[in-house]
């Protein structure tokens, strides 16, 4: 077996056994599989100092090498919170309104991905994989390139890859486009975004795509492909069996008193869509006068990315409006929203999702939504409850039995909360048993051989049409 070396703007080092259940499934599966291959994890160690060193820290948990690196503030000023957060962030998520084009995010960028080369570049040995990821570090191969790296370099985003007229807003996009041509394999989370790359391709680079996804641009040809990324599901079995999930599914269940619960978690981020769900939801109430003290929603929102003002607007516009809906429509005995903004604990999570009728995930543009899937996979299969998914998240293209909604109209998603809480016993045992087997299937482990596969050639890339893999009618889209 090849050894593997993962390059990530952070480094998720593996917990000690007791803490597990906090951790991420994305960090579970890289770690198994750095652990199977005596493999490195490199990067960003999260500290800031006043002069980059270049400086390694090497640690080994739980049979898993770490590697990381400190930045200069100077960097995470305008690689992580400028371009990554500021620029690439916005305009991938399809919010041009909100993307900041500056200069010197730019240079820091080209920058850190020169670092993160220079750093990496002797831990790379021959025959070992590299497998870049996300959108911190789409130029990274080129960087290991020049710094005369031969290995197999892959690529994955993690985020949509927006339609060809919006990136091309982005100044400089055919340099960093073009620096993607030196990965060997370069995948997305849909066939949606492959497709818009593929576009790309075509019309800005005047290259060619063939059946099983190679692209081709003048003497370059590099391998591309939808990987949708999944959850560990067989932990998250275990995970709803914890104390934690125990306690947090007692809670909601005692304190509901017999009222339906909507739930929704996501990240403070203004990609999830929280305002058009407060706001379709306050249209369900409208609408709904009957449902008044029955139901209520709960959104636990762990805010993110403080130091980028426009997570600071979207936290004070939530506060606003939660305030507003609650002062509206409470009483003494029932408030409309319980809103959170703290994290929980995985376990916790779990219980919770359990414990839910109905799970709204809606965000407006999201890469994939592991979210969606985690709400599946912790439902009771004797009585499961109703995932609505927006349309607009990369998984709507597995989940073909969720009930799909545009999260932008406040009309479709009172109907949607409406249908959902009224949905029949066999309609959500039918649609859930659909959707639990597609997320044990399509799991984060699945993801990561498929992806490794690829690119260490042991695999076909099958047509994009023929993955036999199910997607929504494009009419949906
Ligand atoms: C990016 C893409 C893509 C959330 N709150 C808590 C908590 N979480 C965990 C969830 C889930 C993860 O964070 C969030 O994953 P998402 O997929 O929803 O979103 P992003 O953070 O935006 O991730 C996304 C993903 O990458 C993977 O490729 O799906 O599209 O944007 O696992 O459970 N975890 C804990 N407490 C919380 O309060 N412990």
């Amino acid at each position: 077996m090849n050894r593997l070396i993962i390059i990530s703007n952070r480094v998720s080092a593996p917990m000690a056994r007791g803490d597990k259940a906090s951790q991420g499934g994305l960090a579970v599966a890289l770690a198994s599989a750095l652990r199977e291959s005596s493999g490195i994890w490199f990067g960003w160690s999260g500290n800031a100092t006043d002069r980059f060193t270049g400086d390694i820290s090497v640690r080994k948990t739980e049979g898993v090498t770490t590697a990381t690196v400190d930045l200069e503030e100077q960097d995470v000023d305008e690689y992580y919170n400028g371009y990554a957060n500021r620029t690439l962030w916005p305009l991938f998520h399809y919010r041009i309104d909100l993307a900041e084009f500056d200069r010197q995010f730019g240079s820091g960028y080209e920058r850190v991905n020169q670092r993160f080369a220079a750093t990496v570049a002797p831990l790379i040995e021959d025959g070992d994989l590299v497998w870049v990821q996300d959108y911190h570090l789409i130029p990274l191969g080129q960087e290991l390139r020049r710094k005369g790296v031969k290995n197999r370099l892959g690529y994955f985003l993690h985020i949509p890859w927006p339609p060809h007229r919006l990136i091309t807003a982005l100044p400089f996009h055919r340099r960093l486009v073009e620096s993607m041509l030196d990965y060997d394999l370069i995948g997305f989370q849909t066939h949606e975004w492959l497709e818009s790359f593929h576009h790309y391709i075509e019309r800005e680079l005047g290259g060619s795509v063939a059946a099983d996804g190679t692209i081709t641009v003048g003497d370059r040809s590099t391998l591309t492909g939808a990987f949708p990324i999944g959850i560990d599901a067989g932990e998250y079995d275990t995970l709803s069996e914890t104390p934690d999930a125990q306690v947090a599914f007692q809670t909601l269940r005692e304190s509901a008193q017999g009222r339906k619960c909507l739930i929704g978690v996501d990240r403070l981020d203004y990609s999830k869509g929280l305002v058009e769900r407060f706001n379709g939801y306050r249209r369900f109430l409208e609408e709904n006068p009957d449902w008044l003290h029955q139901v209520y929603l709960l959104q636990i929102a762990p805010p993110s990315r403080g130091e980028v003002h426009t997570y600071a607007n979207i936290r004070e516009e939530l506060d606003e409006l939660s305030g507003r809906i609650n002062g509206e429509f409470a009483h003494v005995d029932w408030v409309p929203i319980r809103y959170v903004n703290q994290g929980y604990p995985r376990g916790g999570l779990a219980g919770l999702f359990r414990a839910a009728d109905v799970g709204l995930v809606t965000p407006l543009r999201d890469g994939m939504n592991l979210i969606a899937k985690e709400f599946v996979a912790a439902q009771d299969p004797a009585d499961p409850g109703v995932l609505i998914l927006s349309k607009f998240a990369g998984a709507a293209e597995q989940m073909t039995e969720a009930l799909h909604v545009n999260p932008y109209s406040k009309d479709e998603l009172s109907d949607r909360i409406l249908q959902a809480l009224k949905m029949p016993m066999a309609e959500r045992r039918t649609r859930w048993e659909k959707l639990v087997d597609g997320v044990r299937r399509d799991d984060v482990h699945a993801w990561r051989k498929d992806f490794l596969a690829k690119l260490t050639g042991e695999a076909e890339l099958v047509p994009a049409a023929n993955t036999g893999r199910e997607r929504a009618p494009l009419s949906t889209y």
